[in-house]
């Protein structure tokens, strides 16, 4: 028991922030500190991730985090998965690689000429995506030559601490991680001429990590201590999914819909793998038996487009309560399309598949917006049923978290489809998970406490919104 002040560092697709999480008796709150922009950044050879800004804005963040709160216990680091920066002489290398960059359709091909998906699959879990760090390896220049390969939130704790650690929530989304034992699968590295050099030392969340040092604790000015948390975006998320049923379900919804169930062991099944789930490692080593939907990039690159076209900024509440009045019937479209999943024009590849089905392309933007969230909300209720069908659980209803738990059409065109009710929120899930797994680890809620007894401590502070289905 106790309570204390911790910093969260969040890294999302469209935008990263910094946190303060206060936490003791009874009390869960979060406030902002910092708020910047994030996204695909066009290169010669590709699309990249501006690490070197975002590190910047993360230092300043946390600069501003400590000067508001002395007090401050340590720092957590998430963001989103598989993408990572390679290090040599204690620097960063180039920036690190976007996973929508189209090299990787090489990598695929030549990961699975040596090792055929099936022996992935039984060896990591892991659902097909092609942007999987391991295929993102086989196609990496610079692997031979760098000292280090770390995914996006321990690169940042190892220039924050020069600690070298691969945290193991976001490991398992390599594809080089054993399901079975959580460790590196040196042998399949190997087969697939990945230097076991680059794999740093495995650490679960919960872990220290170690102190500021160097620029970062002079400009910050304190030698806070970073220790590991679900630094995966989803692990994180998930910690804070205020779940009171084994028969619930969670849909952690923003630029992605990750849709899924909680379990104790990996399902590595042929249904399971026809059905492309993944098996992913969770906090205190749950599995996130889930499938990745496309999701809110869908709405989100829409309004790039037609901002682009206006020369002025969309307002999204409004365009969706238009969207909620357009009367139906209402067209839809495969939502996981992989025609979807690189940046541009996405009204008009949308369109595309529409026309392709034989259906009428919406004429007005709120129309237009409908169908996409219509399509995403069909495809979470297939995710769903599936979900139940393959991990062998009755789902009676379904949490949404992340920013998708704000838009209330989604969130009822869900429970219509899937025929559950919706809870909606928390809509910073993936922040206060992060804030939890640090405040667990100092003792403030007793040191052995569950997942349970931190996700109660969500819902008292955050009680979702619910969504009943309708007709
Ligand atoms: C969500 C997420 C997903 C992962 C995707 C790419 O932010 O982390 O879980 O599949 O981004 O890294």
């Amino acid at each position: 028991s106790g309570g204390g002040v911790v910093a969260a560092v969040d890294l999302g697709a469209t935008s990263g922030r910094v946190m303060l999480g206060y936490v003791g008796d009874g009390m869960l709150r979060l406030e902002s500190v910092a708020r910047f922009p994030n996204g695909p950044v066009v290169g010669d050879d590709g699309l990249h991730w501006d690490f070197t800004g975002l590190y910047r804005h993360i230092v300043e963040g946390l600069r501003e985090a400590y000067r508001r709160e002395p007090g401050l216990s340590s720092v957590g680091i998430d963001s989103w998965a598989v993408d990572y920066g390679l290090v040599e002489g204690g620097e960063l290398v180039g920036e690190p690689f976007h996973y929508r960059d189209e090299r990787i359709v090489q990598g695929v091909e030549r990961v699975h000429a040596t090792v055929p998906f099936d022996e992935l699959y039984r060896r990591n879990g892991l659902q097909f995506l092609p942007f999987n760090t391991v295929y993102q390896y086989v196609v990496e220049r610079g692997l031979d030559d760098a000292e280090l390969a770390l995914l996006v939130p321990d690169l940042v704790a190892y220039l924050l601490t020069g600690v070298r650690a691969a945290e193991r929530t976001n490991a398992s989304t390599t594809g080089l991680v054993d399901v079975r034992t959580g460790e590196w699968d040196l042998e399949l590295a190997e087969k697939l001429r990945i230097p076991a050099s680059v794999l740093p030392p495995l650490v679960d969340p919960g872990d220290e990590l170690g102190e500021l040092r160097g620029a970062a604790r002079e400009r910050v000015g304190a030698p806070l201590e970073v220790i590991a948390v679900g630094s995966h975006d989803t692990a994180s998320a998930v910690v804070a999914v205020p779940m009171t049923s084994p028969n619930a379900a969670y849909i952690s919804c923003g630029t992605w819909g990750l849709v899924g169930i909680e379990l104790d062991a990996p399902v590595l099944s042929d249904a399971a793998r026809e059905a492309n789930f993944t098996n992913e490692g969770g906090v205190d080593g749950r599995v996130r038996f889930l499938h990745n939907v496309t999701g809110l990039w869908l709405l989100s690159e829409t309004l790039r487009a037609w901002e682009a076209e206006e020369g002025e900024r969309i307002d999204l509440p409004e365009l969706l309560d238009a969207a909620a009045s357009v009367p139906g019937p209402i067209a839809l479209f495969d939502a996981n399309d992989p025609s979807l999943s690189a940046p541009g024009d996405m009204p008009a590849r949308i369109a595309e598949l529409l026309r392709a089905s034989g259906a009428a392309v919406p004429e007005s933007r709120p129309a237009f917006a409908r169908t996409i969230v219509e399509s995403i909300a069909a495809a979470f209720a297939r995710a769903l049923h599936t979900a139940a069908e393959v991990g062998e659980r009755e789902i009676d209803v379904v949490h949404i978290v992340g920013g998708g738990s704000l838009n209330r059409l989604l969130c009822q065109a869900t429970a219509d489809r899937a025929g559950i009710p919706v809870l909606a929120g928390p809509v910073e899930a993936t922040a206060i998970g992060n804030v939890l797994v640090q405040a667990r680890a100092h003792g403030w809620f007793g040191a052995d406490a569950s997942l349970e007894t931190l996700r109660e401590a969500v819902a008292a502070a955050f009680p979702p919104e619910r969504y009943d289905p309708r007709g």
